[in-house]
């Protein structure tokens, strides 16, 4: 049967899985024709299927004693060529559907870094807006009282990802130190005190831009100048505003879940200092940059209507940093219309098969999420190895060494996608270095 037809029979609610499979399917029919022996042993059934599910109860108590349930996962998708890695979401979105296709992702993503890491995902749908530090240290806590007895340093080591940050890192890694009686790196996005590595809060945004700019250089382009759209207003959307602006480039809109601002003048490197206090300690909603600075509007999008005025914005770059298919095909349009000729994702799968389609027919640079965000998990890679020798490296060299994984991840993408006749086809050139690298590891070491 069709492995499609597959996988939907057999989880037809997991549309978000679905989706990042069907992408991942249509653009390595040609490695399957080139491989002939890959359909005999099952390749594509086995790469879809984790290797291991984990689903929780996870009771916690609000400070007023009320008790609540939440749901936990974590999906430890394929480990063929290291220990499961990936981060932990936590947003009241999370359902397994979400955290099998971030899994999935993962795989090819982590692959690509040319680190040791198989693909894992996690999360719960607990929503950590607006909960005390004590809550969240309550959840955080009774979340790992039960994940701790699946995860380890050789085994399964998470990290963060939306809604999951330094804050919560600290609380899940003092709890498994206890249970386990452990201090291992098992967990990655730590504090600098405490093993962490520097570059890492940076080096997905860092990554993404670094990725923009190997795509403009094939085009003898730079960010220079650039007007830049970024969504979000987290992690990864204050770092990659960062590094647009010491390239030289000009960033107008950033975003959360309610609207967006548009500034004209631009994001400068105060407003986006003022924005990190407002966003990472303060825990504040992005309409309030409007109020802090006349230059900019805020508006609120309606989450009804099928298409976000943000993309509609002239601009030359495109770095979506929040979440999944906040791109949808009218979107897309409305950035081909813009101006845009750009797009590097920050979040995991930001842009719908539909959006993607758009940007193929128009010849744009795209930098699909799992090679242009890997900068991410790159890092994690390296805060295990500076966890393994008990050193910490410092941020010259880590930096120095993203900035060579983002650029061998380009390479890695442009030649695959060019061995298949498909050159500059970032998305294919993508899953198909990935796919190669883990099937094959896959079949050496049999079927397990
Ligand atoms: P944060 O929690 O720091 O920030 C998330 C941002 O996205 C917030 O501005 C949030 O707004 C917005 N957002 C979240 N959910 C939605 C939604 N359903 N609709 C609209 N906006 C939403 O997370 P990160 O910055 O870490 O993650 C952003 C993206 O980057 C995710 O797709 C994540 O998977 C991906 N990513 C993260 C990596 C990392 O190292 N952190 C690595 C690689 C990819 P609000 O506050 O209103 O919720
Ligand atoms: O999507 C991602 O790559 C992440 N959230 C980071 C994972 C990690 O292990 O650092």
């Amino acid at each position: 049967m069709d492995i499609m037809t597959t996988i939907t029979d057999k989880d037809p609610e997991q549309r978000e899985f679905h989706q990042a499979v069907s992408e991942v399917v249509e653009t390595v029919k040609p490695v399957l024709e080139r491989n002939p022996e890959f359909r005999q042993h099952a390749v594509l059934e086995r790469i879809t299927e984790p290797e291991r599910v984990i689903m929780f109860r996870v009771p916690w108590m609000d400070d007023q004693e009320q008790v609540h349930v939440n749901r936990g996962f974590r999906v430890e998708m394929n480990s063929a060529i290291g220990p499961y890695k990936g981060g932990l979401r936590f947003h009241p979105s999370v359902n397994l559907g979400i955290i099998k296709f971030l899994a999935f992702e993962q795989v090819f993503k982590n692959s690509l870094t040319t680190l040791a890491m198989g693909g894992g995902k996690g999360g719960s749908d607990f929503d950590p807006k607006g909960k005390s530090d004590a809550e969240v240290m309550r959840f955080c806590q009774s979340f790992m009282a039960e994940l701790y007895r699946h995860i380890g340093p050789n085994t399964d080591v998470p990290a963060g990802d939306i809604g999951v940050g330094a804050r919560e890192i600290g609380y899940l890694f003092g709890y498994y130190k206890k249970l386990k009686n452990e201090f291992t790196g098992v967990l990655t996005g730590k504090s600098i005190n405490w093993g962490g590595s520097l570059i890492r809060p940076e080096a997905t945004g860092y990554g993404c831009v670094y990725f923009a700019a190997e795509m403009l250089a094939t085009r003898s382009d730079s960010l220079e100048g650039k007007t830049c759209i970024v969504s979000g207003s987290g992690n990864v959307a204050q770092y990659t505003t960062e590094k647009i602006l010491t390239l030289g480039g000009k960033v107008v809109t950033l975003s959360d879940s309610a609207g967006y601002i548009y500034d004209e003048e631009g994001v400068t490197t105060e407003k986006l200092q003022w924005l990190m206090r407002l966003k990472n300690v303060k825990r504040g909603r992005i309409s309030e940059y409007a109020d802090k600075y006349p230059s900019a509007v805020y508006t609120p999008v309606d989450p009804s209507i099928d298409h976000n005025p943000l993309w509609a914005h002239k601009a030359d770059c495109a770095f979506p940093s929040a979440t999944q298919n906040e791109i949808n095909q009218q979107d897309a349009e409305n950035l081909m219309a813009g101006g845009i000729f750009l797009v590097s994702e920050g979040a995991n799968m930001p842009s719908d098969n539909e959006a993607i389609s758009v940007y193929l027919d128009h010849k744009i640079l795209y930098g699909p999420g799992k090679a242009a965000n890997a900068g991410g998990v790159a890092v994690s890679g390296l805060e295990m190895a500076q966890n393994s020798m008990r050193l910490n490296w410092p941020a010259e060299e880590v930096e120095e060494r993203l900035k060579q994984i983002m650029k061998s991840i380009h390479k890695t993408c442009l030649d695959a996608s060019t061995d298949y006749g498909m050159e500059g086809n970032y998305v294919a050139g993508a899953n198909i270095a990935g796919f190669t690298k883990v099937v094959n590891a896959m079949l050496d070491q049999g079927l397990v």
